[in-house]
């Protein structure tokens, strides 16, 4: 059997997805973004999964591209590399109907970054840092960098990003609104965990409807989101869960949520 650089398990009705090669920080070759292809698509389709975790095994979450395979002659072509590896984990994570959480455990350099920044709730460690490392090494931000970034943290911020590739700390990804939450690092697992396994009991339905909605915001006109806004309300209408919430509240109970 091939090595496993991705562990994947679901508990929780959430789908974990942990990086792991720690000893190169995570980076990632061609078989670690296969097999996380596999997951994603895992996560993706299996209706008992409602909400995804992912991290990184060890001292880094995940220092982009391995480098070692992209000079080698041998290796794919970084066309390849950047349209058949990281392109399907960017539309993966984005277009799924469901919540992503990402716990960033330590360095997010270069694709690693984006990885992180494309999830829909980023939360980090207190010692972690985000690096749009490309231009150290010549290249441009890829992994829908160019794309997320300047949404997250506006166009005042992300020319120096990218340009200067500085690293910035958690708290400053906090403070510029490029994540969610920074957490101390000895929390990090069960904070992380604990809102995914949080966002897997809640109604799946209009969490992905949200996700879609937001997906499209920042590409529409305001007339076009509205209209969005009021399709997507019908389809959570006729969700099981929506029924629930109502009867719940009426009840004065808590809502048992399944996720249909
Ligand atoms: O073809 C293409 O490249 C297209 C795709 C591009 C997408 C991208 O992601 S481009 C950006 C690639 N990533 C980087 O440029 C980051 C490279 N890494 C670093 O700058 C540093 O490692 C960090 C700032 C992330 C962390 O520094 P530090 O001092 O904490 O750790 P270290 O000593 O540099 O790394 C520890 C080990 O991991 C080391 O190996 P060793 O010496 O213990 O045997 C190092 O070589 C290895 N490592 C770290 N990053 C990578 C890597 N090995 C392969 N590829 C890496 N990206």
């Amino acid at each position: 059997m091939s090595e496993q650089f991705i562990r994947f398990e679901v508990a929780d009705s959430v789908g974990k997805i942990i990086l792991h090669r720690p000893n190169v920080l995570n980076s990632f070759n061609r078989a670690m973004s296969k097999q996380m292809h596999e997951a994603i698509a895992k996560c993706a389709s299996d209706k008992n999964i409602r909400a995804v975790f992912l991290t990184g095994e060890g001292r880094a979450f995940c220092a982009g591209q391995d480098l070692q395979e992209a000079i080698d002659p041998q290796g794919p072509d970084i066309e390849k590399i950047v349209l058949e590896h990281y392109n399907p984990i960017i539309l993966g994570f984005r277009n799924m109907e469901k919540p992503v959480v990402c716990a960033v455990n330590g360095v997010a350099a270069g694709a690693g970054a984006n990885v992180a920044l494309a999830c829909d709730i980023v939360i980090a460690g207190a010692s972690a840092v985000f690096s749009q490392a490309f231009s150290r090494i010549g290249l441009i931000p890829d992994s829908g960098g160019t794309f997320i970034l300047p949404r997250l943290v506006g166009w005042g911020r992300t020319p120096a990003l990218m340009m200067l590739a500085e690293k910035v700390t958690a708290e400053q990804a906090v403070q510029i609104g490029m994540i969610y939450k920074a957490v101390p690092d000895d929390k990090l697992q069960e904070e992380g965990y604990g809102i995914a396994k949080l966002l897997a009991t809640l109604p799946t339905i209009g969490l992905g409807l949200t996700k879609q909605l937001l997906n499209a915001s920042f590409n529409n006109s305001l007339e076009e989101q509205l209209a969005m806004e009021a399709k997507m309300q019908v389809i959570a209408a006729k969700s099981n869960d929506h029924l629930e919430g109502v009867r719940a509240f009426l009840e004065k109970r808590k809502p048992a949520f399944k996720g249909n």
